[in-house]
């Protein structure tokens, strides 16, 4: 994998730049749609390249491994081949799943011990093996095995559990470095800062991090409880430390908004589950501002979903016909929903990057957050 730092605005550390992997090309700053389970949400492959324009889309270890498992996704030739997707897939490495979904987990040196909460099945993730499972998966970016601890955890327990994930990360880049892909590609492997909300620890985190030298690093353990501006504090102390010639990933986040401020204190790639998410739920995310669709005062607005989108559902259809499909419950509400909010979220990264580019980010980006975050 290779990364060209392309531009750095000089009001910010915001930065466009351009991945290059064996399945194409990535412009940065990039926002990344989550596809779980081999699929993004309610979105066909063909919808995802020509409507929404994904550049690379998120896998997940811990979904993958346990459905359809390792034989079928080997037996496949990997995800791309299994799936269909063609561009660049970042796989997450399992660790924060087992927290969020499975039963009985339990962190031990050797690693993360969990029940499937598909089965109740038993399982054990090592930061080595998961480094093979993803080798398995074949994903162009592979993440380490971190522990992400809760926002509210307290010094001592965020310690502990930084230096356990350091230790992991230790093993996991040794395995990376002894093993090779098995589809005849490159894949690559970011460690992932954690260190909760102190700076100290964050400090040491980034340190450890950038030593290793790897083709990308990735920010975890933010969006997890702590309140916002200690996010982006955070934020602001580890990218004084990891390179700057290296893409940094900020991993699960988050609003409009929160992007805008990532890409602002030098982000480049971004994934969240809230576009799809809460789109199902009737939310859709536009440059105008937020609407709940299955708000009464769109019954009777025969005016497109969002006239200034750039997705095909935007101008398709109305605003009252969208909330007629949510009130009904019909499947194709959520369709359009995932459709417009992945559209918006990745056109508002790549929007962002031609501000970067043209030198105009910053007044740019105090005008979106305003736009972005109204209620309409
Ligand atoms: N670690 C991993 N995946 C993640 C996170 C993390 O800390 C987060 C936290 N926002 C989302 N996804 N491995």
């Amino acid at each position: 994998m290779d990364f060209e730092l392309q531009y750095t605005d000089p009001c910010s550390r915001a930065r466009a730049g351009k991945i290059t992997t064996d399945h194409g090309c990535i412009n940065t700053p990039i926002f990344m749609p989550v596809g779980t389970v081999a699929s993004v949400k309610a979105v066909h492959l063909h919808e995802l390249k020509e409507d929404i324009k994904a550049q690379i889309i998120l896998g997940n270890t811990y979904h993958l491994y346990l459905r359809p498992g390792l034989d079928t996704l080997e037996k496949a030739g990997g995800l791309h081949k299994f799936n269909g997707w063609d561009r660049p897939i970042l796989t997450d490495s399992g660790g924060f799943q087992v927290f969020s979904l499975s039963e009985n987990r339990k962190l031990t040196e050797e690693g993360a011990h969990f029940r499937s909460h598909i089965d109740g099945s038993k399982h054990l993730f090592t930061p080595e093996k998961v480094v093979d499972i993803q080798r398995i998966i074949g994903s162009d970016i592979m993440m380490a095995l971190d522990e992400c601890p809760p926002g509210q955890s307290d010094y001592s327990y965020a310690k502990k559990s930084l230096q356990l994930t350091q230790r992991w990360l230790e093993r996991g880049w040794k395995h990376f470095c002894e093993t090779e892909g098995k589809y005849g590609y490159k894949q690559t492997f970011f460690p992932i800062v954690q260190g909760c909300v102190y700076p100290d620890l964050r400090k040491d985190a980034a340190k450890h991090v950038a030593q290793l030298e790897a083709d990308g690093n990735a920010i975890g353990g933010l969006a997890v409880g702590e309140p916002t501006e200690k996010m982006y504090e955070m934020i602001d102390v580890v990218n004084e430390i990891l390179p700057t010639d290296k893409p940094r990933y900020l991993m699960g986040v988050g609003t409009p908004a929160n992007i805008l401020e990532g890409i602002e204190r030098g982000i480049d790639m971004f994934d969240c589950v809230m576009p799809t998410r809460n789109g199902r739920n009737g939310m859709l995310f536009t440059a105008n501002g937020i609407m709940n669709m299955r708000n009464k005062k769109w019954a009777d607005d025969f005016s497109p979903i969002d006239p200034d989108g750039t997705s095909y559902v935007d101008h398709q259809y109305s605003k009252a016909y969208l909330r007629h499909l949510f009130i009904s419950n019909e499947i194709l509400a959520m369709q359009i929903a995932s459709v417009h909010n992945l559209a918006f979220y990745v056109w508002l990264t790549q929007e962002a990057r031609k501000h970067i580019l043209n030198g105009t980010f910053k007044t740019w980006k105090d005008e979106m957050i305003i736009r972005v975050t109204h209620r309409l």
